[in-house]
């Protein structure tokens, strides 16, 4: 027999297929059909994206740790008697080490709870924060809500909420809003929320991030027909499917397609689909929204946070705001 935790994980990880094979169904019986970014992220796709970010045409991982390092400090200065960190979406884990860092010693004990859907995210992230030796690292397999109320009840002390990475630009207007609604409703008055969030920029550049000419953002994209052929059975031909980022600058946002080739008849047993594209057909997998500093502080303001401080990096165009729930 299984012990207990693997039998735990076991059905976890068969109610997240149940999700997924419901989400898949509800997604594509859209018009256009689509299919929800966060499940880019199972094991390859995470080691693609960690390779997207050493892209020299993706700036944002470059750009948000410059801000870190040079300004990491100051974060905490502003947040004395800190005693928790969460984080949403650690990826790697890297640049809450790297924050960490540039706070120096730690005047009191720091805890940093990392919450993610993925358990080997997660694993791999706690050994990168905890191999400075100077926090206490708690992990949360969970959706960002759910988490950030497991670790707001085991908080203890002034905390500090870090959503980084732009991972802001994959939710539209209203979902950010209730987004940073439901981390202020999470948090009492004096705590921070250090967000970073993508700017604005040329429409080459913002091309060429999400088009790249490796092909590693394609690959990434169509990652996603390959999940959904291995866990639900589905018989997507990937040469099929063509790799298309487009910006929309009326709705500040660069949208990821997969553009049939030809007419396809696509069966994915396990969630209940049975599609049919013709050529030049689009499924809508992800779209990246890209803010105005002063949206940011307004969207900050309208979700009942104060602007604390905000730092700009010129070179790669990206935001770095720390805020204090009103
Ligand atoms: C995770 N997220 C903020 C990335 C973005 O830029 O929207 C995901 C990504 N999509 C294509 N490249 C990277």
């Amino acid at each position: 027999m299984l012990p207990s935790s693997a039998q735990a994980r076991t059905a976890s990880d068969a109610m997240a297929v149940e999700q997924f094979a419901a989400d898949v169904r509800y997604y594509l019986s859209q018009s256009p059909p689509q299919l929800p970014s966060h499940y880019f992220y199972d094991a390859l796709g995470s080691a693609l994206f960690e390779a997207i970010c050493h892209l020299p045409w993706y700036g944002i991982t470059r750009a948000e740790s410059r801000l870190l390092a040079a300004h990491g400090d100051e974060v905490f200065r502003r947040l004395d008697s800190l005693s928790t960190v969460v984080e949403l979406g650690p990826g790697s884990g890297l640049k809450m080490r790297l924050l960490l860092d540039a706070a120096g010693p730690k005047p009191r004990p720091l805890t940093v709870h990392l919450v993610d859907v993925s358990q080997s995210a997660l694993e791999i992230a706690a050994h990168t924060v905890g191999s400075g030796g100077d926090v206490r690292v708690t992990t949360h397999r969970a959706t960002y809500d759910a988490g950030l109320r497991e670790a707001a009840v085991q908080a203890g002390g002034r905390t500090l909420v870090a959503f980084l990475g732009s991972n802001i630009g994959n939710f539209d207007p209203p979902g950010a809003a209730a987004f940073l609604h439901n981390v202020r409703v999470a948090l009492s008055p004096g705590d921070g929320l250090l967000l970073g969030v993508d700017l604005v920029k040329p429409e080459p550049a913002l091309r060429l991030a999400y088009d790249d000419p490796l092909g590693v953002t394609a690959a990434f994209n169509r990652n996603l027909l390959v999940r959904i052929n291995r866990e639900l059975g589905g018989d997507f031909d990937l040469d099929q499917y063509e790799h298309r980022a487009v910006w929309d600058a009326d709705r500040s946002r660069v949208e990821m397609h997969l553009v049939a080739r030809s007419a396809q008849h696509v069966h994915i047993p396990r969630a209940d689909v049975d599609l049919r594209l013709a050529p030049g057909d689009p499924i809508w997998t992800e779209s990246s929204y890209k803010y105005r500093t002063g949206d940011v502080a307004a969207l900050l303001q309208a979700c009942g946070f104060r602007l604390s401080a905000q730092w700009i990096d010129r070179q790669d165009g990206f935001a770095l705001t720390l805020a204090e729930a009103a």
